[in-house]
């Protein structure tokens, strides 16, 4: 069924649902830009907040901005942006996103995409709208450009797939109800950071190490793309648990990953498929945001290997 359709069948907000059409667009362009290989991978260049920025993550930003101006929208708010942008004053909507997220991996031809979450303005001043609890999300998804381009989609109920069809240039439906399942045997972090691991991360990972003869009493996989929409994509595929824990490095002691760009959408559907997000000690969904570029501690996927996560000494 064509994204269209289901919007129309599903959640009947036409407001919302040209939003959400209209960051369709703006992702098939971003994914028609990485295949014709458009823009230098190579060239980088640093935005207010030391992050290397590249030419596509600027082009990226420049088209999601473009794609929502003529909707809803009362501002756009980007990972690749100091601030926020006004856009039409009685707006219902605030769009946030991380327009190119895994962009250190762009040229090494490994799967990238854009997340997005969409707030309801609430009468709010954009400044106040922004900063929202992620629980008040009315949408959230994110577009995958890696061999396939697919976007996983929440409307509040159910979390599901949507492939691109590349002849129609349309998302169409492949999967309703995507659910995680509820155990697992794969966790995914960057061990190369181990020595600034605090202990509950330490012991947890070397638990699972230990395979069958450890106290899991089971054999654990390891898998770490480096984008985070690749890591959830599997995640949301075959279960799994991503950890991205603050560390002992001054830039990370928060975490590293963005709470309202990356963490509150991918918390939104991780909920929605039945699985359960945390930074650790807080669902993700009912933390406060005090700053738009916020870090947090991420630790999301299969919901009893998240709580065995948790309940680690
Ligand atoms: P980005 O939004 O600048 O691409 O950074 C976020 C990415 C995530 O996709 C990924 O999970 C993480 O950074 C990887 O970090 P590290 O390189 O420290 O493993
Ligand atoms: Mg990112």
């Amino acid at each position: 069924m064509e994204i269209s359709k289901f919007l129309n069948k599903n959640f009947n907000n036409s407001k919302i649902n040209k939003v959400i059409l209209n960051l369709c667009d703006a992702a098939i362009k971003i994914s028609q830009a990485i295949k014709d290989n458009s823009y230098d991978v190579y060239k980088v260049s640093t935005n207010s907040d030391g992050d290397i920025q590249k030419e596509l993550d600027i082009f990226s930003d420049q088209i999601l901005l473009n794609s929502i101006k003529n909707a809803d929208v009362s501002c756009y708010c980007s990972e690749e942006q100091d601030g926020f942008v006004n856009l039409n004053e009685y707006g219902d909507y605030v769009v946030i996103t991380d327009p190119l997220d895994g962009s250190s991996n762009i040229e090494t031809n490994v799967s990238i995409g854009t997340i997005f979450s969409i707030l309801p303005r609430n009468n709010l001043k954009n400044e106040e709208a922004v900063k929202q609890l992620g629980i008040n999300q009315l949408c959230s998804g994110f577009f995958v450009y890696g061999p396939r381009t697919t976007l996983f989609l929440t409307l509040k109920h159910g979390t599901h797939l949507f492939l691109l069809n590349h002849q129609l240039m349309k998302f169409e439906l492949i999967c309703k109800d995507v659910t995680i399942s509820e155990t697992t045997s794969e966790y995914a972090i960057n061990s190369s950071y181990e020595r600034f691991w605090n202990r509950k991360v330490k012991n947890y990972i070397k638990n699972c190490q230990k395979g069958k003869n450890g106290p899991r009493n089971k054999d654990f996989n390891m898998r770490w793309v480096g984008s985070l929409v690749a890591d959830a994509s599997r995640i949301f595929n075959r279960g799994g648990i991503f950890l991205y824990p603050n560390d002992l490095r001054e830039k990370n002691k928060n975490g590293r990953l963005r709470l309202t760009y990356e963490a509150n959408p991918i918390a939104l559907l991780v909920k929605n498929a039945g699985g359960k997000s945390t930074d650790g000690i807080k669902d993700i969904l009912y933390i406060e945001v005090n700053d738009i570029h916020q870090r947090t501690p991420f630790i999301f996927g299969s919901k009893e290997e998240v709580d065995t996560f948790l309940n680690s000494e």
